[in-house]
């Protein structure tokens, strides 16, 4: 049977029905319960009421959040991480249990053949590892694709030094190529862009270390066009302006667009911007490891 809920108060028994010994006054702070801690801020019982202690300005928090890193208390009870750069992403790979583009572009890839492996958390099917005969993810022509200035930046984890190693590519058939590529050639990133024929390759002056992930970027910022290895700016050349279409063919990210330049080992966290990031904010997506 249920109570009603306006069942009336009873009235009835006084106050002083039970002896004071009965409900001393510790029985009444027990009662008391503070709100749950938060990041940053833990609630202790003190004089009948609940007071809070806040965590001191710099220590570790977690805000919740993906797409912050660096989560630090205020000294005030709130949690906040500093935000990556989200302007100008329009294809992101986080890899995490699929291919799918996290940038809100729509930019989805098709996963062939490669397999979910740990990233460099330690999250099991956290990025895709490619055998470097056949696994590849393909993503289809998209305006958003065709880029002037952009920042391409990765974590990749090689297991070997030889052969193409492409991070990913979009091609065109023929002359008056506009397009863009960016693979490893004997352990070092190489950033190419084809303006009407002509091929621009920036490649990094040191190579990338096999079996350990290492984070890369290759950046075209108007005419200049440079690439990255950890925090280390290698190299940057010249080329000229324009914008790269890469035509109708799809990005491919794990190896060159015509089945060429197989990558071995795992890739995670590809991202693509339409702009030229600042060496700040490279060095922050470095930093997120
Ligand atoms: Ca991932």
């Amino acid at each position: 049977m249920t109570l009603p809920d306006t069942a009336p108060p009873d009235t009835t028994r006084p106050d002083t029905a039970l002896p004071d010994t009965a409900l001393p006054d510790l029985t009444v702070v027990d009662a008391l319960v503070c709100p749950p801690a938060t990041a940053c801020t833990s609630f202790l019982k003190s004089g009948g009421g609940c007071v809070a202690a806040h965590k001191p300005a710099g220590a570790k928090c977690d805000d919740g959040k993906s797409g912050t890193i660096k989560d630090a208390c205020d000294g005030k009870g709130a949690c906040a991480g500093t935000p990556l750069p989200t302007k100008g992403l329009v294809a992101h790979y986080p890899f995490t249990g699929d291919a799918k583009d996290a940038s809100g572009t729509g930019n989805h890839g098709s996963v062939s053949g490669a397999t979910l492996t740990a990233d460099r958390f330690g999250t099991a099917q956290g990025a895709y590892t490619f055998n470097g005969k056949s696994d590849h993810i393909v993503v289809k022509d998209h305006t958003s694709l065709h880029l002037n200035d952009f920042t391409f930046t990765a974590w990749v984890k090689m297991t070997t030094t030889s052969g193409g190693n492409y991070v990913l590519e979009k091609d065109v058939v023929g002359t008056g190529t506009q397009d863009y590529e960016w693979l490893t050639s004997s352990g070092k990133t190489n950033g190419r862009i084809g303006i009407k024929g002509n091929n621009y390759d920036v490649p990094s002056k040191t190579s990338v270390a096999t079996g350990t992930w290492r984070f890369v970027a290759f950046r075209r910022a108007g005419s200049e066009l440079s690439t990255w290895i950890g925090t280390v700016k290698e190299t940057m050349v010249t080329a000229p302006t324009g914008t790269l279409t890469g035509g109708k063919q799809p990005l491919t990210i794990g190896s060159g667009w015509q089945g060429t330049g197989y990558f071995t080992g795992a890739l995670d966290d590809v991202r693509i911007y339409n702009r030229a990031l600042s060496a700040q904010e490279i060095a922050l997506l470095q930093s997120h490891k």
